[in-house]
């Protein structure tokens, strides 16, 4: 009865729409690369330790005829030693290759403002909404944006405590600090509409911290940012 109770919970969780593996930027592509890279090496570590712990628990399963059989002693393996240290630093290696170029690469910064190259947007997180100010000064609340461009570049920061940027469908989430200024790039974002939301609790209103992101086209973006309010 146990194991039928939590069939809904896969069944549900299978067809969950998970936007962060089907993502609509290159940075986010990036990052579901690693997520299904990481997901698909574990696989094979995790296939090959239960094919290994069947195959020994079947081998060495108590029978009869080895009733009054003692097992040889045994004292260390060298070669099933130097397997299983120097597999999984291999494995780990292997790992920490894209892992650390990508994540560096894409890793928010607080001192590269000048060097960015692409759309500037200024983002200030407050209890509890979101304003986004444009190139032009075009203040905007709640209400993202963003033209279909090489680059996006976000300059976060909070006018009182901890918050997060967070837009599944086309990056990671970035924490938004009222200290310093963090500059995050997000690289060719897709037209669509998505859903933006703060990721750190923040407050009582903090489920209600959410905005509307549009990835518009570069022509619709520049008539956009010269409409007013
Ligand atoms: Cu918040």
């Amino acid at each position: 009865m146990k194991k039928l109770s939590i069939l809904p919970i896969f069944l549900f969780l299978a067809g969950c729409n998970i936007t962060v593996l089907d993502p609509k930027s290159s940075t986010g592509k990036e990052q579901s690369f690693l997520i299904w890279f990481s997901f698909g090496l574990m696989t094979i570590v995790v296939i090959t330790v239960f094919i290994l712990f069947a195959w020994f628990v079947f081998k060495y399963r108590y029978t009869k005829e080895k009733d009054d059989v003692i097992p040889k002693d045994v004292k260390g393996n060298l070669k099933l030693e130097l397997t299983w240290t120097i597999l999984p630093v291999l494995l780990l290696a292997v790992l920490a290759v894209p892992t650390i170029a990508i994540t560096y690469d894409q890793s928010p910064v607080s001192d590269a403002k000048e060097e960015l190259d692409g759309v500037p947007i200024d983002v200030k997180a407050e209890q509890f909404k979101w304003t986004f100010t444009h190139e032009n000064g075009k203040e905007v609340t709640d209400e993202l944006v963003i033209p279909e461009t090489d680059a996006v570049i976000f300059h976060l920061k909070s006018a009182d405590i901890i918050h997060s940027f967070w837009v599944p469908a086309l990056a990671g989430k970035v924490d938004v600090f009222p200290d310093k200024e963090l500059t995050y790039e997000i690289k060719n974002p897709e037209a669509g509409t998505y859903k933006g939301k703060c990721a750190e609790y923040c407050g009582l209103q903090h489920a209600d911290m959410t905005f509307d992101v549009k990835v518009v086209s570069a022509e619709d973006y520049k008539k956009y940012i010269e409409e007013e309010e």
